[in-house]
């Protein structure tokens, strides 16, 4: 038997772990492509529209503050603008490993340069979920099997009556395959909304999601 050398084991250990988890790496945004952050290298000369993130490996911890945007969470030099209503579909690692647990996409308004806020607190609201679509809980269709089987992707629409203004824009996959162990997997991304303007609104919805 052939005993493998520390060092030998460790990169094939490291390259099994980081291909098992992931993130969003990829964005297309009404039509463009945006690189995201490439993980495992320097923050260092990286221009990107989504938020710092330093590895591969899911949050486990709820209470953490970095749930909100992943660790390190910090700003992107870029952000991308793109008209309400638009269609942003999210290109996570293919194939995503994980097929039972639910996606939820959120925004959060930025109240100004998304590059200064802090996402902290009850700052989020949901544009998109899909949890348990159909079976049962272990072995049915889960929101991210969903993702999965469309490619690794999730496809989401800017809500058309949000307000114009500078957002972050959440993507997020939960993990459940281990009991009592959640994996939280969100991404974070800087938009600037443009249009539709609410005056002239005319119906509930669109005025409710003016008020947001
Ligand atoms: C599937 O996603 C990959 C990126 O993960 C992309 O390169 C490829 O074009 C996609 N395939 C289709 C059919 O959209
Ligand atoms: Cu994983």
């Amino acid at each position: 038997m052939k005993l493998l050398s520390p060092s030998s084991l460790i990169p094939a250990l490291l390259a099994a772990t980081a291909s098992a988890h992931g993130g969003v790496l990829t964005y297309n945004i009404a039509g463009t492509t945006y690189p995201g952050f490439v993980p495992y290298n320097s923050a260092t000369g990286q221009s990107s529209i989504q938020r710092e993130w330093d590895s591969y490996n899911p949050i486990q911890d709820p209470t953490l503050s970095t749930l909100a945007c992943n660790t390190a969470g910090t700003a992107g030099a870029l952000t991308a603008t793109v008209a309400a209503g638009s269609t942003v579909i999210a290109y996570w690692n293919n194939p995503w490993p994980h097929t039972i647990g639910p996606m939820v996409t959120w925004m959060a308004n930025c109240g100004g340069d998304c590059k200064t806020f802090s996402p902290t607190g009850a700052v989020w609201f949901k544009i998109d979920q899909a949890g348990l679509l159909s079976g049962d809980l272990p072995t049915g269709l889960w929101g991210s099997g969903k993702m999965v089987a469309d490619n690794s992707t999730w496809t989401s629409v800017i809500p058309a009556g949000l307000k114009a203004g500078n957002y972050l824009l959440r993507h997020e996959t939960i993990a459940m395959h281990t009991a009592n162990a959640p994996q939280w997997y969100p991404e974070c991304a800087q938009l600037v909304v443009t249009g539709p303007a609410c005056r002239g609104v005319r119906t509930w919805l669109l005025f409710r999601a003016c008020m947001l």
